[in-house]
């Protein structure tokens, strides 16, 4: 076959960009220039009817644990249209691989890069016979029959900087309007970067370090390369690191800020950056100050030493936590936390102690605040807990998983549902006292946009991504 074509679905409404699939297509395209690729993006487009346009030989489909289901409805709606390959990839087939549907033609396990090339390579040498070809590759799932094949991925790229730098062309354009900016409050053309994968810490329910297990850098030189193509070719100024953990090591995040000052972009643009309590040293706050990070998320997880070292292990305490936040307050940067509830041993006492932590945050002056619900996600040690006492299954509604739950499926069961509910709305109500840190941050940067945003529309992306529907919707009901 001379060209493959190639669609790449993002099933969440999310507005924010697939960096996935751009990282996975930019690798394809390294070893195979001549496949086309067309990222269907359900935020702002119709799946189907773009498949219909672009008719593409292969569907690979992106989906975390909570869009499984929806991933099998597309599937099964698309063949029914037409005979062409769905594969689907991501956390959630590649830690279920047992829950991997008929529907699908092939599931990929693990990071997509090395076993989609091999895929893509073999369906272009011969069509016909690919299924026959591809058996041998690992980190894939199928069915051979009735049998479940599953061949767990052994390898994957050590340098990520084999991979080119995504080519943001293949985004909707609509993803480099001017966008409010929840983490910072202003009205940005903005996208979104990783410039790593994995992360040295192990916290019970992070899904994400073992995913990508074993920690690996992008280059400072390749981080600033990115940064200045965004700035360059599409005018962003402000940029959304995604990593789990983006200080983990400070002499490349010196080299970066340097990298930055020689290409003459520090300063130009703005960007979102995470930390973690015990790493929260002043040289970090300073090089993020530097590098123009404006707001910084930290997982606070628990108001109860217990509960936090049961979540994280014994190197974070909650005074780590605070002074963290309150470095940060005091240099100037937007600090955002979260805390979760629900966590199994859990009692009353330990949930008030967080709401009293909450508070104190507050208190301190911190920008933004969310509070979840543990969620047992496969590849968390959750996940195993939680199927053991029957909370969850292989072949379970995967979209009711999600931060969003209210009630908790593994709190400690001693604690009664009414107290729990009683500290949870007390809690929300804690949260809401900051519900509008973000709107009149909104009003400061831009009043006439953020004002006729709203009247345009009072339950927009805007009102909804300052929480308050949610939030009051949540109140009333309990
Ligand atoms: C950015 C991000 C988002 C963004 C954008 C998501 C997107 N589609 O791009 C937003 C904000 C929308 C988001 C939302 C949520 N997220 Co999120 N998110 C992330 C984050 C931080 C980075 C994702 C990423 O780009 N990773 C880097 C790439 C390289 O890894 P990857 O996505 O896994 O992709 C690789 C493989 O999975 C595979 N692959 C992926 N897709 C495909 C498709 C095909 C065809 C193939 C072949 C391969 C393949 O190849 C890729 C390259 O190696 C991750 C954490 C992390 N570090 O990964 C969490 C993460 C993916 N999110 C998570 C969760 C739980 C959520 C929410 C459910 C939270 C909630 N609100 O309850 C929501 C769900 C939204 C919805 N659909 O309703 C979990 C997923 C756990 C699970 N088992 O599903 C993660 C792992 C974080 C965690 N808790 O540990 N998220
Ligand atoms: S929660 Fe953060 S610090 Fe903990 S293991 Fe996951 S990425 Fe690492």
């Amino acid at each position: 076959m001379d060209t493959v074509k190639l669609s790449l679905i993002k099933l969440s409404d999310d507005p924010h960009e697939p960096i996935n699939l751009l990282t996975i297509s930019s690798y394809l395209k390294k070893y195979i220039p001549e496949l086309e690729i067309r990222i269907i993006d359900r935020a702002y487009e119709n799946v189907l009817e773009e498949l219909d346009k672009f008719s593409p030989d292969i569907v690979g489909i992106s989906a975390m644990t909570v869009e499984y289901s929806l991933a099998i409805k597309l599937c099964k709606a698309i063949k029914e249209k037409r005979q062409i390959l769905v594969i689907v990839g991501g956390t959630h087939i590649s830690f279920l691989p047992n829950s991997f549907d008929k529907c699908f033609d092939l599931g990929i396990l693990g990071e997509g890069e090395l076993p989609f090339l091999e895929l893509i390579r073999k369906f272009k040498e011969n069509p016909g016979t690919f299924k026959e070809k591809i058996r041998e590759t690992e980190g894939i799932v199928f069915y051979d029959d009735k049998k479940l094949v599953i061949k767990p991925q052994k390898e994957v790229l050590q340098d990520l900087d084999e991979i080119p730098i995504p080519d943001r062309s293949l985004l909707n354009p609509n993803n480099f309007d001017v966008k409010p900016v929840y983490t910072i409050g202003t009205y940005e053309k903005r996208n979104s970067i990783l410039t790593s994968r994995g992360c040295p810490y192990r916290c019970k329910f992070c899904v994400s370090a073992r995913f990508f297990n074993k920690l690996r850098l992008h280059s400072a030189r390749r981080v600033v390369d990115e940064v200045k193509y965004l700035y360059e070719k599409y005018g962003i100024t402000h940029i959304n690191i995604w990593d789990d953990l983006f200080c983990v090591s400070v002499p490349r995040l010196r080299e970066i800020v340097n990298l930055l000052e020689k290409e003459g972009i520090k300063g130009k643009i703005s960007f979102h950056a995470t930390i973690r309590g015990n790493l929260a040293k002043d040289e970090v706050f300073e090089l993020y100050k530097e590098m123009g990070v404006k707001s910084i998320g930290l997982g606070f997880e628990s108001g109860s030493q217990r509960i936090l070292e049961y979540l994280k292990g014994q190197n974070i305490t909650i005074e780590q936590n605070l002074l963290a936040i309150e470095k940060g307050i005091r240099q100037g940067f937007k600090m955002m936390t979260s805390f979760m509830i629900g966590v199994p041993t859990e009692k009353i006492e330990d949930m008030k102690k967080t709401r009293d932590i909450m508070k104190k945050c507050i208190n301190m002056g911190i920008s933004r605040l969310f509070i979840y619900i543990l969620t047992p996600f496969p590849g968390s040690e959750f996940w195993d807990l939680a199927l053991e006492k029957g909370k969850v299954s292989e072949d379970m509604d995967f979209s009711k998983l999600s931060f969003h739950n209210k009630i908790p499926l593994l709190m400690d069961e001693d604690v009664p549902i009414k107290e729990y509910l009683k500290v949870r709305k007390q809690i929300l109500k804690e949260m809401n006292r900051i519900k509008y840190n973000c709107l009149r941050d909104y009003f400061k940067d831009d009043p006439v946009r953020t004002l006729s945003g709203i009247m345009k529309n009072p339950f927009s992306s805007l009102l909804k991504a300052v929480g308050l529907k949610n939030e009051k919707e949540e109140v009333d009901e309990l």
